[in-house]
């Protein structure tokens, strides 16, 4: 298949989606084009069926507000007809599924026998939905667009019912889960030897990967590691970057932790870092899926996690991880203490995190079930 996908090029769960379904699929032998105002940042491999096209939004002086979401449309109409798409697939729904249902129209409406079709598949992913698309000002247009599409995946089932449910969508959602690939995401057999780098012999290594967006609590990454460094000796990772940098640092500080919390930025190839951690951070406030505790799981990284939204979907408590409710700082720090203390454990309950990533969430079985939602929804639009 020739598949066009859009998605959110910087740091954030669905471009990451996006993109890795984009890389895989090509692995699999289809042509993937990837049309974003900017290259993804984890496309940096070079295959040859992987094409990237830059959507550029001319300036205008009486554009206060260019148009990004017309000239993605034009962008996504253009790379159909010239690369002879069978099918564009958008991750989160605003604006990119109205972007998608206007290309598909311009498309359909050519004349002179260059009428084309362009079925288009929207992925929600949560923000989408849960807070942007709640928004008055956004909801009518995105309910519009999601039922406009020719096929809709959610990447939970809570994610599918908050949709259902809020939006009163009439059409079907067929959840389809994020996804791990587990060649890539595992422990590192030289674990023991590379965390020399960030923690001495007897610490333990704590992380945290987001954007560091309000949703995902960073302070009380830090108020946990705070409570647990004090009970065991132990050093954290973050990783990532957003608009709650600051805030961290300025706590970091004022707790006396800057020679044991280590901000990482942005990172590039999050699973060597993830490979050598004993546990993962996830406090947030809201989660559809929990894509950074599923990669850390790959990694036998149990999570401390908030059972919120679709995490319990992800992290079973007791067994892959532990989950609390948002905010018990207390509950997340004790839970931490306890694993962190018993070797035995710790090392056991990595395996099963393990186990559940491979047996639910690898890619080599999420991804044919995206290959087989593309051809029904192709045979539906036929
Ligand atoms: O979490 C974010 O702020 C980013 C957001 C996105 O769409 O880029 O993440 C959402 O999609 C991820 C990938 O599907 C999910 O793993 C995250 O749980 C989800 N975030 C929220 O629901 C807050």
């Amino acid at each position: 298949m020739k598949i066009g996908i859009t998605c959110y090029p910087t740091y954030g769960g669905s471009g990451v989606v996006g993109t890795e379904l984009g890389i895989e699929l090509a692995q699999r032998g289809h042509e993937v084009h990837f049309i974003a105002y900017q290259q993804p940042i984890r496309l940096n491999t070079k295959q040859p069926q992987i094409f990237f096209h830059e959507v550029t939004v001319s300036q205008y002086p009486l554009f206060e507000y260019p148009p990004y979401d017309l000239a993605l449309a034009t962008r996504m109409a253009e790379v159909a007809d010239i690369y002879n798409l069978d099918i564009l697939h958008v991750h989160y729904a605003i604006p990119h599924s109205v972007s998608a249902l206007l290309a598909r129209q311009m498309l359909a409406a050519q004349t002179n026998g260059k009428s084309r079709k362009l079925p288009f598949v929207t992925t929600l992913h949560g923000t989408d939905i849960t807070i942007v698309g709640a928004d008055r000002s956004y909801l009518p247009v995105t309910r519009y667009s999601i039922e406009q599409s020719d096929g809709v995946t959610a990447i939970s089932h809570y994610l599918k019912q908050v949709t259902l449910k809020e939006f009163e969508i009439r059409n079907p959602i067929e959840v389809i889960y994020n996804f791990v690939n587990c060649d890539t995401y595992k422990r590192d057999p030289k674990a023991a030897e590379n965390r020399a780098e960030f923690a001495g012999k007897d610490e333990r290594i704590l992380v945290h990967l987001s954007n560091f967006r309000p949703v995902k609590r960073i302070c009380d990454v830090i108020e946990i590691f705070d409570r647990v460094q004090k009970k065991v000796p132990s050093r954290l990772l973050l990783m990532g970057d957003g608009p709650d940098r600051s805030q961290a640092e300025w706590l970091v500080n004022k707790k006396g932790l800057r020679n044991q919390v280590e901000f990482l930025g942005k990172v590039d190839r999050v699973y060597e870092k993830l490979s050598i951690a004993d546990l993962m951070l996830v406090p947030s406030e809201m989660e559809s899926f929990g894509l950074a505790a599923l990669e850390g799981m790959a990694c036998e990284v149990p999570a401390i996690a908030t059972a919120v939204g679709g995490v319990p979907e992800v992290v079973e408590h007791g067994r892959s991880g532990y989950l609390a409710a948002v905010g018990d700082v207390e509950t997340m720090a004790g839970y931490a203490i306890d694993i962190l203390a018993d070797e035995k454990r710790l090392r056991e309950m990595g395996k099963v995190a393990r186990w559940e990533a491979q047996s639910r969430f690898c890619s080599s079985r999420i991804i044919p079930e995206y290959e087989k939602f593309y051809e029904r929804v192709l045979e539906r639009a036929a």
